[in-house]
């Protein structure tokens, strides 16, 4: 059996190389390596070029690396067949503590008190407990919810809200297709683990800023695509919101001209929040994929008509 593998990053020749000591029966390649595609099983790919996986007639399943597959479905011409996520103990372990990190810079306003510090101005800042702090986190799957409970046991009254009802001990659990009122009005840090989807694009705009509470935070660890940039930058501009933290863009790497790199109220960090690598993703793929060979259930197998 042959994979191929796609991913921009010089790290392919890492991942291609730590793939085939875990899959020592399955011949891994990368894409620009690849002679022939009709002997191709399987691609393991991060953002692949429009059109490239119906070049491989033979193909039986795509993953993904990573826990998105929204950069899979991008692709119009994309084969009808089984697109395999990435996820693991080690991404969700990862994505709590960006979370909480960013959670409790917010909170202990830790912004303001570097900015003091570089002026050399000593002025303590009086922060609420945590457990008078209120936290949404949209999104309460494999990373929503890993978050919501580690949130909660930081003492953080949490809140959250998917589609399907979800039960979470101590956690405020919202459902339905629109974000609930309820939900906005009480999230002073919103916190966004959403799989991008048409009806989850744009989601984070004026509309939904405006039912927040004053002066709230918002931490963006999601995709790019959910955030409507120039109403954040409104809502920044009015007060609406205090501060952002973003580790996804619409266009990534950030442009450095991008107005996000200098703002003062807006943190910016590489799309690092959860990164996978060839040691922690590369376990999960070999799994993964040997479970599909096997015809096992995997339960990374995404719901491509749902888009995640
Ligand atoms: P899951 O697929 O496990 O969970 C998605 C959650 O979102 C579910 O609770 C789902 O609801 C909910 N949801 C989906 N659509 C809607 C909607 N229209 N309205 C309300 N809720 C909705 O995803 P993960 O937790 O594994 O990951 C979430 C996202 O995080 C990924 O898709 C990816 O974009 C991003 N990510 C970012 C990383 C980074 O480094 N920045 C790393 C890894 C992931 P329900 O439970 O009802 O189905
Ligand atoms: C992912 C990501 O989807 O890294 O896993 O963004």
């Amino acid at each position: 059996m042959k994979l191929v593998l796609y991913l921009q990053s010089k790290r392919r020749v890492w991942w291609r190389d730590h793939l085939q000591s875990l899959l020592p029966e399955i011949d891994c390649l990368l894409w620009e390596d690849c002679a022939d595609k009709n002997a191709i099983d399987f691609a393991v790919v991060w953002r692949p070029p429009a059109g490239g996986l119906r070049q491989f007639k033979n193909l039986q399943a795509i993953v993904s690396i990573g826990a998105g597959i929204d950069h899979v479905l991008a692709d119009p011409e994309l084969p009808e067949i089984p697109v395999i996520r990435t996820t693991g103990a080690e991404l969700t372990q990862r994505m709590r503590e960006y979370v909480c990190l960013h959670v409790l810079r917010i909170h202990r306003q830790c912004s303001d008190m570097e900015a003091a510090q570089r002026e050399q101005r000593w002025r303590p800042v009086i922060t609420p407990p945590a457990t008078r702090r209120q936290v949404g986190i949209m999104g309460l799957g494999k990373l929503g919810t890993d978050a919501a409970i580690h949130l909660t046991q930081l003492g953080f009254s949490v809140s959250g809200w998917a589609r399907s009802k979800h039960t979470i001990a101590g956690v405020n659990c919202y459902h339905g297709e629109q974000v609930p009122e309820d939900f906005l009005k009480r999230s002073e840090i919103l916190v966004c683990l959403l799989p991008l989807t048409p009806d989850t694009r744009n989601m984070l705009n004026t509309n939904l800023f405006e039912q927040l509470p004053s002066g709230a935070g918002l931490i963006n660890a999601a995709r790019g695509e959910h955030l409507v940039e120039s109403d954040l930058l409104a809502a920044l501009e009015s007060g609406q919101l205090a501060n952002a933290t973003l580790d996804v863009f619409r266009k990534e790497p950030l442009p450095s001209t991008h107005p996000f790199w200098t703002h003062p109220n807006i943190v910016v960090t590489p799309h690092n929040a959860s990164l996978i690598d060839p040691l922690s993703g590369g376990a999960e793929i070999a799994a993964n994929l040997r479970r599909f060979i096997r015809g096992d259930l995997i339960a990374d197998l995404t719901d491509t008509k749902r888009g995640y």
